[in-house]
């Protein structure tokens, strides 16, 4: 047994029982995730693509203190305009343009203005509170990104399907979802349920 995976492992229970029981004992609770695609679509049924999921599990830490991101500027864009972050990430903000950028939030869960400068910021952001941030410049008004802070670990983007896929433990989770085009600017909170061998499921957010 040693040296495989608990995925490998979990193939080989099918064969013994008595392997099944000391697979049980080596691999966390974590290690029994199994693959949820998620759709996310709109109140029209479309699908949306660059959307954020993130699904919460409980007894799983709602923050960190270790992460790290970045958002930098580019040709006079952020980059990238959609950052996706658990609760208690430092993220950075690199000016990798000759001209300066002043960049600012007025969103409840993170006021900031970092004042024109070039180069990187001697201190990163901390996002310590979940919700929706939006950012601008104070220089050029058409440069614009968002940060979604989530309380879990278990995030990501949709593709250009709308789909996301995610290694989920089994059971009924809370799920916060966010598309840029919604008209509400929060999460919307959404319910989702993974079964015992995962699958997919369809999801749809509200205006
Ligand atoms: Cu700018």
């Amino acid at each position: 047994m040693v040296g495989l995976s608990c995925e490998a492992q979990t193939t080989a229970m099918t064969t013994a029982h008595r392997i099944t029981v000391l697979t049980l004992a080596l691999c966390p609770l974590a290690a029994l995730a199994v693959p949820m695609t998620v759709q996310l679509r709109g109140p029209g049924a479309q699908p949306l693509a660059g959307a954020a999921v993130a699904v919460e599990v409980k007894g799983r830490p709602a923050k960190t203190s270790t992460a790290k991101a970045e958002i930098g500027q580019r040709d006079r864009q952020f980059t990238p305009q959609l950052l996706i972050v658990q609760t208690g990430t430092a993220v950075n903000f690199p000016n990798f343009d000759t001209v300066r950028h002043h960049v600012y939030s007025i969103s409840p869960i993170k006021v900031m203005d970092i004042k024109l400068y070039s180069g990187t910021p001697a201190e990163p952001v901390v996002f310590d509170k979940p919700g929706v941030a939006a950012l601008g410049c104070n220089i050029h008004d058409k440069m614009s990104a968002h940060v979604i802070v989530v309380d879990t670990a278990l995030f990501g983007r949709t593709d250009d399907k709308g789909q996301l896929t995610l290694d989920l433990p089994p059971g009924e989770h809370a799920v916060k979802a966010w598309h840029v085009a919604q008209k509400s600017p929060t999460l919307q909170g959404l319910r989702l349920t993974v079964p015992p061998a995962g699958g997919s499921a369809t999801l749809t957010l509200a205006d």
